[in-house]
């Protein structure tokens, strides 16, 4: 018997999942990623991730581009993102993945990964919300918290740009990964991460993954990327995804008319993350350096 798509994403830590984008939306979403693309590279959107920085907060320090922020962003106009992101096929699979309802889910982030068009980049090898300098007890206790949200990647072109080490979402790394985890640089070869394996995905097929999951990427700049990059919690994750999740710098979200652009399902979860923002006090920092 085939596992579940819950026990496979239990037990590796990541589950690649065909046909979710229906074919009627296919060409709406195609349309709007190109137009946001060709905005972020001529440098009229500003919200965008920089060749030469790897994690937030990404600057503006070069006019090259791995990926494009907060998509449902109102001012980007493309109302093609958010109804995908509350569309019923993918609000219906992060409900199996973290086993919890609809009443439970939060609007987190939704962008887009592209391929920068001079300078080939890499992301080194990394959990989002766990430092490589974490002991191994630290390491092992930040797994064996419940992660309360899922990330996903759905390509709209071929993507061969992700590398995660199968299983590691629930154990420290060992001596030999950690070697290979400890340098702030990409890797040169990511296959040489004891146990990692490079995610193919075809146009349509997305991957959801636990963001703790051991993984990198690396990013030809002569190999088309468009891939939807976004990520679903539950509210029972509380604070434990406030840093994950606000460093992004979610405030526009909490306008008015981001709310109008909703329909009611998205609304509820908006009002859900607005609530998780508005229980923070202070600034949630950022997981991981630059
Ligand atoms: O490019 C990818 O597929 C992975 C991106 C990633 O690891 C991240 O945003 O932390």
């Amino acid at each position: 018997m085939t596992p579940s798509l819950k026990a496979q994403y239990d037990d590796h830590g990541y589950v690649v999942v065909p046909g979710l984008v229906p074919a009627e939306h296919l060409e709406e979403l195609e349309a709007a990623c190109v137009r946001a693309i060709a905005r972020t590279r001529s440098g009229e959107w500003p919200h965008r991730r920089t060749v030469g920085r790897q994690f937030p907060p990404y600057g503006d320090g070069d006019p090259d581009s791995w990926g494009v922020q907060h998509v449902m962003h109102p001012d980007l106009g493309e109302p093609a993102f958010a109804r995908r992101y509350t569309s019923d096929a993918l609000v219906s699979i992060v409900k199996e993945l973290l086993g919890c309802e609809e009443n439970d889910l939060q609007m987190e982030l939704f962008n887009l990964l592209i391929n920068p068009t001079s300078n080939s980049f890499a992301l080194r090898w990394h959990r989002d919300d766990v430092p490589e300098n974490a002991t191994e007890e630290e390491e092992r206790e930040a797994l064996s918290v419940w992660h309360h949200g899922t990330q996903w990647n759905t390509a709209l072109r071929k993507d061969s740009c992700l590398y995660v080490v199968p299983g590691s979402h629930k154990v420290p790394r060992t001596t030999e990964q950690r070697a290979h985890s400890s340098t702030l640089d990409p890797p040169q070869d990511p296959l040489a991460m004891p146990g990692a394996v490079q995610v193919t995905l075809q146009p349509g097929e997305t991957v959801f993954y636990n963001n703790n999951i051991l993984h990198c990427a690396t990013y030809d700049a002569n190999q088309p990327r468009i891939t939807l990059h976004a990520c679903m919690g539950e509210v029972r994750g509380g604070p434990t995804r406030a840093r994950n999740i606000l460093q992004h710098g979610l405030r526009w979200m909490k306008e008015e008319r981001f709310a109008r652009t909703l329909d009611p399902r998205g609304r509820k979860m908006l009002e859900r993350i607005v609530k998780l923002q508005e229980s923070v006090k202070g600034d949630v920092g950022y997981s991981l350096a630059n």
